[in-house]
């Protein structure tokens, strides 16, 4: 399998996140990338390559142009101030607010945002950028003929809407090559999103529309980060309605639970038809997770990549989540081995 890859991701590096009560370095940290991109070369998968340049277009299919001006322009606003440190936004339009854009800096971080978990640094831009073309070029490939493809990603996507950021995603990496897919001649997209956390963005980006189907088995919104969005009750809107599938789990769910959770959305799936499945691939399912609380085993994920592959369609892996750093590596390519192997 070809996988895309791009240095550029080096340049987002927060510094801490707020969790439990506590500023800890970033989980979200630049030696993700690195630890899969080792197992992918250790592991013979295939082919690495850099990016192709696609523009901003294609991102302009998924997010707003005041989003990306905003996000674009934020550091040289940030350090114009004379500021140096991360730029974490700290008041959101709640309830009882109004969701007006504000002059300040921090009042249009707040409005662009839903969480205090998307860090931007001098570089942020830049890496979420070529993340994006990470992405569409693994996507190239693929209309281009090639099967299958993984898009390394970093940072990751899912959770970033359309004029939002947040869960240490700022560009929607799988929903931008889902878009490309279809505006190259897809008629139907599936995505299936794997990542512990659901995911937000993505739901939110194709509520309303009926040619991308979008799944998620993930960890109960009840208790579970993002809190707002995930429940099983989200079944899309208007043309959309019937096209969401979330599968909320409960905390310490081990394969059994979480693979009968797969079976389910496979079928979903399989009845749809889809052209093509883009897979947001997190591995914060894995039981070291240090953020998580799913108890998948590094076997887990081989038998994961089968039975996505029993369902005979091309596809694009995206990388998303997983924060167990040692065995980040091993997880993501054991799915895509066993997607190979099948
Ligand atoms: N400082 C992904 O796996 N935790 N995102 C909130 C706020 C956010 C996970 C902590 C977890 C986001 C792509
Ligand atoms: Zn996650």
């Amino acid at each position: 399998m070809l996988t895309i890859y791009s240095d550029d991701h080096h340049l987002h590096h927060g510094r801490c996140e707020l969790i439990d009560g506590e500023l800890k370095p970033c989980f979200e940290m630049p030696s993700r990338a690195d630890h899969v991109l080792q197992q992918v070369r250790e592991r013979r998968l295939g082919e690495v390559r850099g990016p192709e340049d696609f523009g901003r277009a294609p991102i302009e299919r998924i997010h707003t142009p005041d989003y990306l001006r905003f996000f674009e322009g934020a550091w040289a606003r940030w350090a114009q101030l004379g500021k140096g440190g991360d730029l974490l936004p700290f008041t959101w339009p709640a309830r009882t607010l109004r969701g007006v854009l504000p002059d300040s800096l921090h009042g249009q971080l707040g409005y662009y945002s839903f969480d205090g978990g998307a860090p931007i640094t001098a570089g942020t831009w830049q890496a979420a950028y070529s993340a994006a073309q990470v992405a569409l070029s693994a996507q190239r490939c693929m209309a281009e003929g090639a099967y299958s493809a993984f898009a390394l990603c970093r940072p990751p996507g899912h959770h970033a809407a359309a004029d939002l950021m947040g869960g240490y995603c700022y560009l929607n990496n799988a929903a931008i090559a889902a878009q490309a897919f279809l505006d190259q001649g897809a008629a139907r997209v599936a995505i299936l999103d794997v990542d512990y956390h659901h995911g937000n963005g993505t739901q939110s980006i194709f509520y309303d529309r009926a040619e991308v189907l979008f799944t998620s088995i993930h960890g109960d919104p009840r208790f579970e980060f993002p809190f707002f969005l995930g429940y099983a009750d989200e079944q899309g809107e208007g043309a959309g309605a019937g096209y969401n599938l979330n599968l909320p789990l409960p905390a310490g769910s081990a394969w059994d639970v979480w693979s009968a959770a797969l079976e389910q959305a496979c079928q979903r799936i399989a009845a749809y038809a889809p052209d093509v499945l883009v897979v947001s691939l997190g591995v914060d399912t894995f039981k070291e997770d240090p953020i998580s609380q799913f108890k998948l085993d590094s076997p887990d994920y081989l038998r994961m990549g089968e039975r996505i592959a029993r369902l005979g369609k091309p596809t694009l892996f995206v990388m998303e989540g997983g924060y167990a750093v040692a065995e980040i590596g091993i997880n993501a390519v054991n799915v895509l081995e066993g997607f190979e192997g099948a």
